[in-house]
């Protein structure tokens, strides 16, 4: 929580024997725990985070979905922080922030997948997302409901190599089918996020619908509802839920199937949803939430196009042909610009779109139109063989970020590429002035430099060389 504007967090990165479900697991854990403390702050806070890796692999950490700087000291995430060094993080999170569910992970360059697969991920929440919410609801009881989920390797979580198609043990929170208490008519806030590694949700609870208010950290303009969410990984929904009768119901999540050359994951129950108490009237659903924001009608300064493929055997994924570089520049945007990105699968399974630093709104998915209403997302996914468009703009920040496909073996095999989002045509390779972001950390890693130098020769990147729909 933050205090006078100014959160502090200190993180550790250690390798633990911790419970995991039902389980006592050695788990890659922040500060001792599978399950993370929840950050909270406020748009216009400071956010000072201290990351010491006690683990013998390079680390680093990405607030993922936050309308920060790329640049260090903030969100850089092309450092690497090495075995047993300490790096110390400033966020200036601009007032414009819109309140709602984000999340933190590692973004190791190679090691991400197995890092968060391993437990090094956790939830942050922007406040105040209640002031949208009619008087009666503003003191609503909340949940997070963070999902991981883990595969077992003797006595640890196994992190490499990982199969995305494996048997996993889904978890809320670290918990195994944990009870989540409401009364009869009682509405709550629950925060759903998918803070794994690589597979999807489609979360179900039957008996009730879910109502929508944000998505990835962004209130929706109209409220909408749902008997089901498909939550990709690094995705996240607000979502009002209205328990019915006194009763037992299980938050479960269905059978899902990303397509031919993807992974068919199966339905597992998550919490048990315990109905009882004195009966509350139920409140009315609001219809309007937040504020309205439409690219629709702007001024297109460029229009760009992202292709997803991959190699026969599922080693490899490309984008536009290419598998991640940290040294080239793959794409270069204007501040203060708005842009139409279209983004092509041309694969038999679905990829998820995710790119840093601003968020997008979503215009059509196969050509079908989103409505600007519920448009806006920092992680969605592109159909099998089709294509989505989205338009951002790029404010407040310049600076070189990436944009990836968010399902993470996925991303270390290659399906990454990089951004330089750039002021009057000056690279951000140069040096660059004083800008919002822009201070100089002392006596850390120097910016924009790649931790590919680290990767050992001879030592291949988890999950590499192996088929990533086991
Ligand atoms: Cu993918």
């Amino acid at each position: 929580m933050s205090h006078h504007g100014l959160l502090r967090a200190s993180i550790t990165v250690e390798r633990k024997r911790v419970q995991v479900g039902d389980q006592m697991l050695y788990a890659l854990t922040y500060n001792g725990r599978y399950m993370p403390p929840t950050l909270r702050a406020r748009p216009g806070d400071v956010i000072e985070l201290r990351m010491t890796n006690r683990v013998d692999q390079d680390t680093n950490i990405h607030l993922h979905g936050l309308h920060v700087s790329p640049r260090p000291p903030a969100d850089d995430i092309f450092i690497a922080i090495p075995f047993g060094q300490t790096r110390h993080y400033r966020y200036e999170l601009p007032r414009s922030i819109l309140p709602g569910t984000y999340w933190y992970h590692s973004h190791a360059h190679f090691y991400s997948a197995a890092q968060v697969a391993g437990g090094q991920s956790g939830v942050l929440i922007i406040d105040d997302l209640r002031q949208y919410l009619p008087d009666e609801l503003k003191d609503i009881t909340e949940h997070t409901i963070g999902l991981k989920d883990d595969q077992v390797d003797g006595d640890s979580i196994k992190t490499s190599p990982l199969s995305i198609g494996a048997a996993t043990n889904r978890t809320v929170n670290g918990q195994q089918n944990p009870v989540i208490h409401m009364r009869p008519g009682e509405t709550q806030l629950w925060r759903l996020a998918n803070i794994g590694a690589n597979i999807y949700y489609k979360l179900h609870l039957p008996g009730a619908t879910f109502h929508v208010i944000g998505q990835d950290g962004h209130p929706v303009h109209r409220v909408y509802s749902a008997s089901s969410l498909v939550i990709a990984a690094g995705a996240r929904f607000d979502v009002l839920v209205q328990a019915g009768q006194p009763g037992v119901a299980r938050l479960e999540t269905l059978p899902y199937d990303t397509g031919p050359a993807g992974n068919q994951f199966p339905q597992a129950d998550l919490a048990t949803v315990l109905t009882e108490g004195k009966p509350m009237r139920p409140a009315r659903i609001p219809s309007r939430f937040g504020p309205e924001m439409d690219l629709s009608h702007a001024e297109v300064a460029a229009r760009k196009t992202v292709t997803y493929t991959e190699n026969a055997d599922g080693t490899e994924f490309y984008i536009n042909g290419n598998t991640y570089d940290p040294d080239r520049i793959d794409f270069t945007s204007r501040l203060n610009t708005v842009e139409e990105w279209t983004v092509r699968n041309n694969t038999d399974e679905q990829h998820s779109f995710h790119v840093h630093t601003n968020q997008f709104q979503l215009m059509s998915v196969n050509g079908t139109p989103v409505s600007p209403s519920r448009g806006w997302y920092d992680t969605v996914t592109v159909p099998v063989r089709g294509s989505i468009v989205i338009r951002t703009k790029f404010l407040d920040f310049t600076g070189k970020t990436v944009l990836h496909c968010h399902i993470l073996n996925h991303e270390n095999m290659g399906m990454m590429a990089v951004l330089d989002i750039v002021r009057d045509g000056i690279p951000s390779q140069a040096p660059s002035g004083p800008g919002p972001s822009g201070r100089k950390p002392s006596g850390h890693s120097p910016s924009g430099h790649s931790p590919s130098g680290h990767q050992p020769s001879g030592q291949s990147p988890p999950g590499h060389g192996m088929r990533h729909d086991g």
